[in-house]
């Protein structure tokens, strides 16, 4: 049984350029994206029940998932549902538009201005040591900034990812190897603002 399907990206592999590029895109959906669905589903292959659930509500009662899948589950469908999540919150230069309305209000209050979150979303970006993301998430109604190591889910914890940013190396080398500051500031280019705003008004 294969309950999750890795989703075709919602443009083409080219997109994103130049800021993204086509061959890191490539490999990323294809190889990496694929390689946790794939694995995600083979952790689920004997626990049918709970491959009737949707893939954020088992990271969301990630301790109530047999221990002998747990790490698995943790690893694999957290790649799974990142990465899903990951290529929705991103869109050509110019189409995701701009954070607007309550969106902003919301970043405003809790960071100051929208200069000064960029500022915070960055350092976090940059001080994740090894394999993770950063994330804004919505805890309580509340955004905040956070960081998560490897797959490890905001999901887990309780909270609602609205924008994330892999930073992985398998994200960004092939174009800008060890410069991880220059791949998170043209990151911001690329993030489809609207479909943030949507999941705001989804979870605040
Ligand atoms: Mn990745």
């Amino acid at each position: 049984m294969s309950q999750f399907q890795t989703p075709d990206l919602p443009y083409a592999y080219n997109a994103l350029e130049p800021y993204i590029d086509e061959a890191t895109m490539k490999i990323h959906h294809d190889k990496h994206h694929v390689a946790y669905t794939t694995n995600f589903n083979k952790a689920l292959e004997n626990y049918p029940k709970l491959a009737e659930k949707s893939a954020e509500e088992i990271l969301s009662q990630l301790n109530s998932v047999p221990e002998e899948i747990r790490t698995a589950v943790k690893n694999h469908g957290g790649g799974h549902v990142h990465h899903n999540f990951f290529w929705e919150i991103m869109a050509p230069a110019g189409q995701g538009g701009k954070p607007q309305g309550e969106l902003l209000k919301a970043i405003i209050s809790s960071f100051n201005s929208f200069e000064k979150f960029k500022e915070e979303f960055t350092t976090a970006a940059m001080t994740v040591f090894g394999a993770g993301w950063a994330w804004l998430s919505l805890v309580d109604g509340k955004l905040i900034i956070e960081k998560t190591s490897n797959q490890d889910s905001p999901y887990s914890l309780g909270h609602q990812p609205i924008l994330g940013i892999d930073v992985w190396e398998h994200s960004y080398y092939l174009k800008y190897q060890n410069r991880r500051a220059e791949f998170v500031e043209n990151f911001f280019n690329v993030i489809n603002w609207l479909k943030v705003a949507e999941k705001y008004q989804a979870n605040k």
